[in-house]
């Protein structure tokens, strides 16, 4: 029998190269020996203000970049959350067995809290157990993330062993998968932080056209010194570095040498061009499944009905164990 990947992704935004080294170039080859299942995670969104305009919009706009990415409904199934009520359900049993101090450690609370000071809501807290609740009702075996995600999927380890200990055996305890190459994207603006959707500055979109990646690599910041040396004392090159190396198939030391003596801007216009051309594919195909919202809508339909008697049966075993039915 075929092990078991579950992951999901917001539709929050432009979907951006850090979200599709990180995670969803992973998904592509890994539906083809995995049992796959993928989610647009919409509830998940609403946590972030104004993430409920034009949801629709969004939600369409995210499947049909899965699929122009190479995800083949034939060999995985895609689907919207908020279709299968068992998500939710299951987050408020699994809410009775997670400590407060274990939230309260997430990082990722802390940065969205630090970044939307105005609207600390309760479902920002609670995020990772929803997340817990996605991947622990389909026995997931293993979760591939990029790295930003490992302390979500250890906590939901850590509470799927607890909701076993206390309550009986339920969930299979998954694995964190995350693959060293494009795991950590970091932001063009700035190399300590990630890439992330909600810093527009911040990100090269697998949407933007020719001229504006151009001109985004070409304002990316760099560090002193001139040369293309894959060092610490060098992160913003390093970044580049690791996005020429994703998209060209080269080393980081092959990149080193292509480019030593040159400086940044040949560099960079390289990168530019690199870029580019990996993209092209891609984009040609978004814009045809763009034309076609009734077999997407399809494709999001189908995947429900292929994966909720899974989850409800989880649901069921949970709900059992606790005593409420
Ligand atoms: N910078 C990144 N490098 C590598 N992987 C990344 N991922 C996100 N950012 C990077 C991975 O992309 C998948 C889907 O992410 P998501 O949209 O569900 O979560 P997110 O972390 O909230 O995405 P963003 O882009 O960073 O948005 P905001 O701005 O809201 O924080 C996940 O597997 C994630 O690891």
């Amino acid at each position: 029998m075929k092990k078991r990947i579950f992951s999901g992704i917001q539709p929050t935004g432009l979907v951006h190269i850090g979200n599709y080294l990180g995670a969803i170039k992973n998904w592509v080859k890994l539906q083809n020996e995995y049992d796959s299942i993928f989610c647009i995670v919409d509830l998940h969104a609403l946590t972030i203000p104004e993430a409920s305009q034009q949801m629709q919009k969004k939600i369409f706009d995210l499947a049909t970049t899965l699929l122009a990415a190479g995800l083949d409904p034939k060999k995985c199934v895609l689907f919207v959350q908020s279709h299968i009520p068992e998500h939710t359900e299951l987050t408020w049993l699994l809410n009775t067995v997670t400590p407060i101090a274990e939230l309260e450690r997430m990082t990722q609370f802390k940065e969205k809290a630090k970044h939307f000071r105005e609207n600390i809501n309760m479902g920002l807290f609670d995020y990772p157990v929803l997340m817990a609740a996605d991947i622990l009702l389909y026995q997931t075996d293993a979760v591939p993330v990029g790295e930003d995600q490992r302390q979500h999927v250890e906590l939901a380890r850590t509470i799927a062993r607890k909701f076993n200990q206390r309550h009986g055996q339920v969930f299979t305890i998954p694995e964190a998968l995350i693959y060293s190459s494009g795991a950590r994207i970091m932001s063009l603006a700035d190399p300590k932080k990630k890439m992330a959707k909600s810093v527009p500055q911040s990100y090269l979109a697998l949407t933007d056209s020719p001229a504006l990646i151009r001109q985004k690599i070409k304002k990316a910041v760099t560090d002193s010194g001139k040369e293309i040396e894959y060092s610490p004392k060098k992160p913003a090159i390093v970044n580049l570095i690791n996005i020429y190396a994703a998209f060209s198939g080269l080393s980081a030391d092959q990149i080193e040498k292509k480019y030593q003596g040159q400086g940044y801007a040949p560099f960079k216009k390289d990168l530019a061009e690199i870029v580019i051309k990996g993209l092209k594919l891609f984009q040609a195909k978004k814009k045809t499944l763009e034309k076609k919202p009734t077999y997407v809508k399809k494709v999001l339909a189908d995947g429900v009905h292929k994966v909720r008697p899974l989850a409800q049966k989880t649901l069921q075993q949970a709900k059992q164990k606790m005593g409420l039915i």
